[in-house]
């Protein structure tokens, strides 16, 4: 399935940024279908979101140009930040994806945000939870996926804002904006 896009991908990602688009596509699969999302298109998403991640610095900015894309302060200081930002518009624009909620999922996946719809915290979760990865607390943000998406949310929130703060890195608006809500939300079902 999607073997259009795997040689897209496969031309563009070096081979370990490939495996992980594979095991987050059949994460974000995995995580939809527990909450009856489409599987196909959280497959499609996952498969996509890093698209641009091997991409070189004026690739990103072109794409920032070319389709008139403005970053703010915080976007234009962290370069980790923009594969999400010039992924959704490659995929949108080279790729023909007209899908707003996969462009979306994408578009939001290393932030997240404020409201996001079930397929962007499906790709969300399921780019901390896939196979391939390996960090200190993947085994505890992987058990909680499968008791609580709130509390996989709340956790995966809380975990990068702690080690962004720790390495004096700036966190992004959409980022504490996700995490003021998945907290409030806790509160209610608490
Ligand atoms: O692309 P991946 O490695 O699969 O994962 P990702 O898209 O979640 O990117 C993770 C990186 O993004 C990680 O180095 C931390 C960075 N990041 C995430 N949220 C923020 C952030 N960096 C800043 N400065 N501020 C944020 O709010
Ligand atoms: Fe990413
Ligand atoms: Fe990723």
């Amino acid at each position: 399935m999607y073997d259009k896009f795997k040689q897209i991908l496969q031309s563009r990602l070096d081979e370990k940024r490939y495996y992980h688009s594979l095991c987050v596509a059949e994460e974000a699969k995995r995580l939809a279908e527990k909450i009856g999302v489409d599987g196909e298109k959280a497959y499609l998403a996952g498969l996509l979101h890093d698209i641009t991640k091997n991409a070189p610095k004026e690739e990103h900015l072109q794409i920032f140009s070319q389709f008139g894309i403005i970053l703010n302060d915080i976007e234009k200081n962290a370069m980790k930040l923009w594969h999400a930002i010039s992924g959704a518009a490659y995929i949108e624009h080279f790729l023909g994806i007209d899908d707003n909620e996969i462009l979306d999922a994408v578009r939001y996946h290393t932030t997240a945000k404020k409201d996001m719809s079930p397929l962007c915290t499906v790709l969300y979760l399921a780019d901390f939870t896939s196979r391939d990865r390996d960090y200190p607390d993947v085994d505890v943000m992987r058990k909680l996926v499968d008791i609580s998406f709130y509390e996989a949310l709340v956790y995966a929130l809380q975990y990068t804002i702690k080690d962004l703060a720790d390495q004096k890195k700036a966190i992004h608006f959409d980022t504490l904006a996700a995490f003021n809500e998945a907290v409030s939300n806790l509160e209610g079902k608490n």
